[in-house]
């Protein structure tokens, strides 16, 4: 890590400035949050707060009349709370579930990263909102930001033993690769904790952090639930009787491209090696200041470490990381993954527990008359002393549930119709939405309001052709950057306008291959009328067990993707 010229760094992009003058991510927040003139912040301090786990956000609903009327934007904030491997206790669902009520939207929003977020909380309720979230030992510190982000790890329930091992290394990644800086604290908890004499430190980022966001993920084969290859960096459990050994490493995923620009695409990671389980924390650390020193701070468009892997080579990147780690990884140990979805129903674990995976459509946690979904986990949580595991595919599960408490759960289930959460297609099932309207920023067309009622239309489909029971991953996202994996789905749509859909079709079942544009710019009328007769063919003319995405690059309706850079060719 080297110090930069002004010269430098006035070639960079803007953020990078912005972080330069920060003062360690303070920049002017606490001016911002108060100044009473307007519902947003400083626009450098919306850069900053997201390494705060803040984002900025407006209500998209309310923009043409807001403007129409001369008054400023709806200006809301959404709160990203960081859940390593997604595990919290019913105290903290609880809290989690009466800031919800209190300062948000009444919704909870679980995240295709095992994370919470919290939608519609605006500037004067910022800080209490925080305060309340840190004080049930939640936090929101790099949840957002160039820095590394929630550290994935796949639940595994019917795993327990070497799943509490494995999530343990989880979280001590997760907190070796936290901020060191204090301005958390001092901003949103009021904590002094810097003496005047003392500088602040980021031993591993440095003042300018990462060039861009860093997203870790390890997973327990046969489970791929965590789309370990969509990640920067990846550690996927290597076992022998239930206790780990190891880590295979896979580094230079990432999901995001912009619609026709082939400069951008998507990539899934190399597996590059193996490291014993005591070394994994080095590992960690030297492959994000790798990152740190060469990533590139100029085009953030290009920053990701996916094409710092794929512009130096792979070579080049074992080589960097053997010379700092000092010693040489090992070659990969076999490993097989299986699928990439979420098992569904109760599932019998160790020691006398239970773990119920509920399928929450889209990660929306929220009461409607039909459902009343959120009182009714709350009511779980009152009566629950086990955990609840936010998964990667947006779903939860109520885990170590001991066999006497399980009828209590289950009448909970009943009572709130939670239990028929999951009779439905194994279509459904298997479905993952983004966000999108009216929160995001980013969106060009609807996704988690919209994709549920295209999935009763295909749902009609798919019980005509008898493929009911059949998954297959189906994914939405309101615009390219993938927050949903959408490109991991066998049958991906991602947004370009409103009501208007690219469809990629052919991806792996268990996250190992991108799919591929099919049709482009397609409304729903025409996205039933394409997928129809390959649903039809597929019912028709699989061999046992073919999954769609392979069945539909045999049936050449779209050719495989082999790497990233084919993607858009
Ligand atoms: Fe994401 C930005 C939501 C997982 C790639 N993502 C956003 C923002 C914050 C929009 C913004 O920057 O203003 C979205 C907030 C919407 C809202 O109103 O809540 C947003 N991303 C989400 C979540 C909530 C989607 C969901 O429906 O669950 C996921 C939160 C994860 C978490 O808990 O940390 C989420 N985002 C992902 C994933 C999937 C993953 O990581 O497994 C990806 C693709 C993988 C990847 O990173 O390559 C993803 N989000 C992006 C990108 C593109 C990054 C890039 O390389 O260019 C952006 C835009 C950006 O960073 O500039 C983005
Ligand atoms: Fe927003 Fe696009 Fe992410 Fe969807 S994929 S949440 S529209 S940034």
């Amino acid at each position: 890590m080297t110090d930069i010229t002004q010269e430098e760094l006035a070639k960079r992009a803007e953020v990078e400035r912005i972080k330069d003058a920060s003062n360690y991510l303070r920049g002017t927040l606490v001016k911002s949050l108060q100044d009473p003139l307007t519902g947003a912040l400083a626009e450098y301090d919306t850069q900053l707060s997201k390494y705060h786990g803040i984002y900025q956000q407006d209500d998209r609903d309310l923009r043409d009349e807001r403007r129409r009327q001369k008054l400023e934007p709806r200006y809301q904030f959404m709160v990203r709370i960081r859940v390593p491997g997604g595990v919290c206790t019913p105290m903290q669902w609880l809290e989690v579930d009466r800031i919800a009520n209190t300062w948000c939207n009444h919704t909870i929003r679980l995240t295709s990263r095992q994370a919470f977020q919290l939608h519609g909380v605006v500037k004067r309720n910022l800080k209490k909102t925080i305060a309340e979230i840190n004080a049930a030992l939640l936090d929101t510190i790099a949840a957002c930001g160039d820095v590394n982000r929630n550290v994935t790890c796949n639940p595994n329930p019917h795993q327990s033993r070497l799943h509490a091992e494995v999530y343990e290394y989880a979280c001590r990644i997760s907190e070796h690769l936290t901020p060191q800086t204090t301005a958390y604290h001092e901003i949103w908890l009021d904590e002094e904790l810097l003496s005047s004499s003392r500088q602040d430190e980021e031993p591993i980022y440095g003042k300018h952090y990462l060039p861009r966001k860093f997203k870790i993920a390890v997973a327990i084969p046969p489970s791929n639930d965590v789309d370990i290859f969509a990640n920067d960096l990846g550690f996927i459990a290597i076992a022998e009787d239930d206790h780990l050994l190891g880590f295979n490493i896979t580094v230079g995923g990432g999901l995001s491209m912009a619609h026709g620009d082939t400069e951008t695409y998507p990539r899934l990671a190399d597996v590059i090696g193996y490291c014993p389980k005591n070394k994994t924390l080095q590992v960690a650390e030297e492959i994000v200041k790798i990152q740190r020193d060469n990533g590139d701070r100029v085009n953030r468009k290009h920053a990701r470490f996916k094409y710092t892997i794929e512009d130096r080579g792979v070579e080049w990147f074992k080589f960097e990381l053997n010379q700092r780690l000092g010693w040489n990884i090992e070659s990969p140990r076999p490993f097989i993954f299986e699928h990439s979805g979420d098992r569904y129903g109760w599932i019998e674990g160790i020691n006398d527990t239970w773990h119920c995976t509920l399928f929450i459509q889209n990660g929306r946690i929220l009461d409607t008359e039909d459902l009343p979904m959120m009182t009714g986990l709350r009511e779980i949580a009152k009566v629950h002393d086990g955990d609840f595991r936010i998964t990667a595919n947006q779903n939860l599960i109520i885990g170590q549930v001991g066999s006497k408490r399980k009828p209590i759960i289950d009448a909970l289930l009943k009572k709130y119709r939670l239990a028929h959460s999951y009779p439905h297609t194994a279509l459904r099932l298997n479905s993952m939405a983004c966000v999108a309207f009216p929160t995001c920023g980013l969106a060009m067309a609807e996704s988690e309001r919209y994709f549920p009622s295209l999935i009763d239309k295909l749902d009609v489909i798919i019980k005509q052709t008898g493929l009911e029971n059949d998954p297959i991953l189906v994914r939405m996202t309101g615009c390219p950057n993938g927050c949903a994996r959408s490109v991991l789905a066998e049958i991906g749509f991602v947004g370009k306008a409103p009501g208007k859909y690219n469809l990629y079709l052919g991806a792996g079942f268990y996250g190992q291959r991108l799919n591929k544009l099919y049709r482009e710019n397609i409304g729903e009328e025409q996205i039933l009328a394409e997928l129809t007769p390959i649903l039809q063919h597929y019912a028709r003319e699989r061999e046992p067990g073919e999954r769609f995405g392979d069945f539909v690059i045999k049936a050449g309706y779209v050719k495989e993707v082999l790497t990233g850079k084919d993607f858009h060719s």
